[in-house]
């Protein structure tokens, strides 16, 4: 049974939200029915649908607006889960995601091979270790437990994937604040991430590994227990995608990933489910970003988002956009990509015909 304090939050929280002009996808579909059906239930960790929408409550701005406090909550929650899945992915609560396909790695072209308008190139996945929960039902112990895993998993990596494990805990804050504002390191933990319970102990277990250039990046326990990042200056999707995918095989073949059979890889925000890519360029398109409202509209026709310059929740910084693939689960990995180099190449063909 749930108790009657968190019953009487979820209460405060529905009348709020549903009060609210919250565009967040939440909103949309948590219906009272919905509500009531779920407001009593709990998962075998312990969570609730407080654990699940506090963010969104929290944080009516929110665009999507849930998260998965533990695996379990996407079958015991599902009747809010999929429908937002749903609407987000285009994935319908009877399908299942595809096998895992990184496709022709040699067939992605650099997208601006003049260099005027894209800044740099990345493509992320992300990984849930086997055996751990979500963040907030992470002890301390096991974030000093995985990020030990981690680092010294990722101290095995040679080539063009070597390089070292910093952890957050012993980093200065001006070294953490020139990598964020390089874009190689996430935030302190946003106020989304917050209100989800997910920065419990923080730093502790936090870090990030790179190579020297720091073209070849993992992030350790923000968001989700890692996050493989490749990235790079122009437009060069090709050699940042089999950077990617020789990356993401070989620690694969060292550490054991959560995968589901109809939802793919696991993560702790559904926006993420499935292959976990998000592919991205930093472009400046100044014609089409005149009307920025415009400018979203021309992207989503490629399924594309847009985000400021700073990832997501931010502002543009000097015209740059942050555009990538929207979809990541029903798809392969192939196809999340090829749909933002597809959608890239159109964007560039209009910005150069206004
Ligand atoms: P995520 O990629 O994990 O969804 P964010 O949207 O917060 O998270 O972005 C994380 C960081 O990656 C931000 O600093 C953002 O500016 C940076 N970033 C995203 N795409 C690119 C890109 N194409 N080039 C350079 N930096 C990028
Ligand atoms: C929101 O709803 O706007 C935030 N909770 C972020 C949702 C998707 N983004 C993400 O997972 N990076």
């Amino acid at each position: 049974m749930v108790d009657a304090a968190v019953l009487e939050k979820l209460e405060a929280g529905f009348t709020k939200l549903a009060a609210s002009d919250s565009k967040s996808l939440l909103k949309k579909h948590l219906s009272r029915e919905v509500f009531d059906k779920l407001k009593n239930k709990k998962t075998s960790f312990g969570s609730t649908l407080l654990d699940c929408i506090q963010s969104g409550i929290e944080n009516l701005d929110s665009g999507f607006g849930i998260y998965a406090p533990d695996a379990e909550a996407y079958t015991v929650f599902a009747d809010i889960f999929d429908p937002m899945i749903r609407d987000y992915h285009g994935f319908a609560k009877d399908a299942k995601h595809p096998p895992r396909d990184f496709g022709d790695i040699n067939s992605f072209p650099n997208v601006d091979p003049t260099g005027e308008y894209v800044v740099s190139t990345r493509v992320r996945c992300g990984r849930s270790m086997d055996g751990y929960s979500f963040n907030p039902r992470l002890t301390e112990a096991q974030y000093k437990e995985m990020e030990d895993k981690v680092s010294s998993t990722l101290s095995g990596l040679e080539g063009e994937l070597k390089g070292k494990y910093y952890p957050l805990t012993g980093m200065t804050k001006e070294d953490q604040q020139q990598l964020i504002d390089d874009h190689f390191l996430f935030k302190e933990c946003d106020r989304f991430l917050q209100a989800a319970n997910a920065c419990r102990f923080w730093p502790t277990g936090r870090g990030i590994y790179h190579n020297d250039e720091k073209t070849f990046l993992v992030w350790c326990n923000e968001e989700d227990h890692l996050r493989i990042i490749s990235m790079q200056k122009g437009g060069d999707l090709g050699e940042i995608y089999r950077r990617l995918v020789n990356a993401v095989n070989d620690i694969e073949k060292r550490i054991p990933f959560s995968h589901h059979k109809r939802l793919g890889f696991l993560t702790f925000c559904p926006t993420n489910l499935g292959t976990t890519i998000r592919a991205s360029v930093h472009i400046k398109v100044p014609k089409l970003a005149k009307d920025y409202a415009k400018l979203e509209e021309v992207a989503g026709k490629y399924n594309l988002q847009v985000r400021g310059t700073s990832g997501e929740h931010t502002e543009s910084i000097g015209g740059i956009y942050d555009i990538s693939n929207k979809r990541r689960l029903g798809l392969t990995e192939y196809q999340a990509v090829k749909e933002m180099s597809d959608g890239i190449l159109e964007l560039i063909k209009i910005e150069a015909s206004l």
